[in-house]
């Protein structure tokens, strides 16, 4: 088995399973990663969305045996091919569904692994997690989102760090960094993301996508730019049912039970 999904209430974990390659993504895999992002951002029954590793990484990026057969002939693989068709649609489906999505990191992450971590939402790790941008490694630049993700998650200097110097990074620098939004302790990390996920999944999913799709927006935006979307997409989620819910449970003094909807 390549990948692995199972729902937990509604929450989604997708868990990328080739623990003996360290989760590499070979073409069985980015496909199947591909479907299952695309049928948890269609589903509305999926309120959350997570993305793991088996065994002892999280993803060391793309599977560099894949196109052992170009290389040992001499040319490199056909990248614009391979990104547009695989790396683009996965990490847009991750930064985009209108629906949390969080990289639960459980160990190594490098390269594209690093990639997939960064189009997330939220990344939370295990205390024995480390992070290697990778690429320079194989005399590639970073990609699948990541020159786009790392510099607005961690500023410029850290993201050129990362990048030129290529050093590991462990848990604890990544939460310094800002690369990671909690460390726990390996022995903790599933239970307290299961409880991380349920939290996600019992929120306000209408306005989580649209909260999502304002701070992209507006990360390229001016402020008049910001402020004409935060209230278009404001009306909108003032027509919600877990709006009304909202403010009732807070009149009734009680907490809010919302429905995604
Ligand atoms: O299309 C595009 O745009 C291309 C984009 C490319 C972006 C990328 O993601 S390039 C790949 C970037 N990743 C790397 O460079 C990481 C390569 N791996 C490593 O440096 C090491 O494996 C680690 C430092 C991560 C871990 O080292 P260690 O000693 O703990 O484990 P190991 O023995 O090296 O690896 C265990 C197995 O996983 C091993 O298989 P084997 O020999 O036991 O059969 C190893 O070959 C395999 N593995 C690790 N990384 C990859 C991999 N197999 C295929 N592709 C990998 N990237």
């Amino acid at each position: 088995m390549s990948l692995s999904v199972r729902r937990d209430g509604a929450a989604t974990w997708i868990t990328l399973d080739r623990p003996d390659a360290l989760n590499a993504l070979d073409g069985p895999v980015k496909e199947a990663l591909a479907g299952a992002l695309g049928e948890a951002a269609g589903d509305p029954g999926v309120r959350a969305v997570a993305l793991t590793g088996a065994g002892r990484a999280f993803c060391v990026g793309q599977d560099l045996r894949e196109f052992e057969e170009d290389y040992r002939e001499g040319r490199a693989p056909d990248f614009a091919a391979e990104l547009d068709r695989h790396y683009e649609p996965i990490c847009r489906l991750l930064a985009e569904m209108p629906k949390p999505t969080v990289a639960v990191v459980n160990g190594v992450a490098a390269g594209a692994g690093v990639s997939l971590a960064l189009a997330c939402d939220l990344r939370v790790a295990s205390s024995t997690s480390r992070w290697r941008l990778a690429f320079s490694g194989i005399g590639l630049v970073p990609d699948a989102g990541s020159t786009w993700h790392l510099p607005r998650l961690v500023g410029l200097s850290r993201a050129m760090e990362m990048a030129l110097l290529g050093d590991w990074v462990d848990a604890d620098q990544a939460l310094a960094f800002g690369l990671v939004n909690r460390v726990w302790p390996a022995e903790d990390l599933q239970r307290e993301a299961e409880a991380a996920l349920a939290a996600l999944a019992a929120g306000p999913t209408l306005a989580f996508g649209r909260t999502k799709a304002l701070f992209r927006d507006h990360l390229g935006t001016g402020l008049a730019g910001a402020l004409a979307g935060e209230a278009e997409a404001q009306v909108a989620s003032g027509q919600t049912k877990d709006h009304l819910e909202g403010v009732t449970a807070f009149l009734e003094k009680r907490p809010p039970n919302f429905q995604g909807a």
